[in-house]
């Protein structure tokens, strides 16, 4: 019963991890079609990734506390068959524990390893994914069996052990209760007061939104309104300074920051259309674009921008957050905001916009 429960988390996680990976790194044919809609999508997906994520530890210890005796069984190899079992199981096993704990970590911004953890982190999906349906299809003939003694009526426990059972499930389901409901409010908004176990609360940040890299982290300390001009490239190139900018029509909207590691939080947004600064730009019906910050340094200085995200009425070059003038550390002068998009690819501190054609 643990199994299918850990089995459920982890099939819900690996389909969300896969969003996320393709909305966060699209191949190039993929990327003008991700869709912009619904605005929330990526606020859903990636909060149930980090919460199933979350709620797996428990169950992986659960699971591994039930099997741990098998550890030890004699003879330890039995069969050529047997042996391949038992590879795979560890395979599984390591796997999975490398999963979740390199996830877990990553919610609070701590890398101690030597390797880059999303392309890690993806690649190891794949070989959990994978010796899951191995280590699935190796028991099937005891799952089937299982199934049939229960539409049959047999018991598969001896009467004595259903206490035990019953205090073991039980503790299993308020463990992943108490760790899902303290930190699912990290982008869960009505269960904010309860993320006693989140990295982050949304609640306790200036202007309404937690910041992930300050402008000092970026290196950007002197930034002022006098010397920044966006540039925006294209068949019909132009430069705007601030004012020039603040003078075009403003639109207001209301889209999360989604991050990747788990938090989310809505804001009211202020500012220019992309679509209007790339008609002004010449640019063609489907084009997309890239993003360019004045960050020195840092993997998201640059990033893509897709055509379907481009051309929505919601995506801006915001001005303003939540009534009030961009804070430098949430991207003075002017950062993107976009719906159904990744945190990471939000960029602050834009600098440039470089049409594709
Ligand atoms: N230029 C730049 N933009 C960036 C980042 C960054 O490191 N550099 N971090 C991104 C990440 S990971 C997130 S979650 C959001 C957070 O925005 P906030 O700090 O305004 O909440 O900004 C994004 N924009
Ligand atoms: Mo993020």
């Amino acid at each position: 019963m643990i199994g299918r429960w850990l089995g459920a988390a982890f099939v819900v996680c690996f389909l969300t991890g896969l969003i996320s990976h393709y909305l966060q790194h699209p191949p190039g044919w993929l990327a003008d079609d991700l869709p912009s809609r619904p605005v929330w999508g990526y606020r859903l997906t990636q909060g149930l990734h980090v919460a199933t994520g979350t709620a797996a530890i428990p169950l992986l210890l659960a699971k591994l506390w039930t099997v741990y005796p098998r550890l030890f069984a004699w003879p330890p190899l039995r069969s050529i068959a047997h042996a391949l079992e038992r590879a795979s199981v560890a395979v599984l096993v390591a796997a999975a524990v490398f999963e979740l704990v390199t996830g877990l970590l990553d919610t609070i911004q701590w890398y101690p390893w030597p390797f880059p953890f999303v392309q890690v982190h993806w690649a190891v999906a794949w070989l959990v994914t994978g010796a899951l349906l191995l280590h699935v299809a190796i028991k099937a003939p005891q799952i089937a069996a299982h199934w049939r003694h229960r539409s049959s009526g047999t018991r598969a426990l001896p009467a004595e052990d259903l206490p035990d059972r019953r205090a073991l499930l039980t503790g299993l389901g308020l463990a992943v209760g108490a760790v899902t409901i303290t930190t699912a409010g990290q982008s869960l908004s009505p269960l904010g007061r309860l993320t006693l176990l989140a990295p982050r609360s949304p609640e306790h940040d200036p202007q309404g939104l937690p910041i992930n890299r300050t402008a000092a982290a970026a290196g950007l300390t002197g930034v002022t309104a006098d010397d920044w001009r966006l540039t925006v490239t294209g068949p019909l190139a132009y430069e705007l300074s601030l004012a020039e900018l603040q003078a075009l029509p403003q639109h207001e909207v209301e889209l999360p920051i989604a991050c990747v590691e788990g938090w989310s939080k809505s804001a009211h947004w202020t500012g220019v259309r992309i679509r209007d600064l790339l008609d002004r730009a010449g640019a063609p019906p489907h084009a997309g674009l890239r993003v360019i910050s004045m960050e020195r340094q840092g993997y998201y200085r640059v990033t893509e921008m897709g055509s379907a995200y481009a051309h929505d009425p919601l995506t801006l070059l915001a001005l303003r957050l939540n009534g009030q003038v961009l804070s430098l550390d949430h991207g003075f002068p002017a950062r993107i905001i976009a719906p159904n998009r990744p945190g990471v690819l939000q960029t602050k501190w834009v600098a440039r916009l470089e049409v594709r054609r």
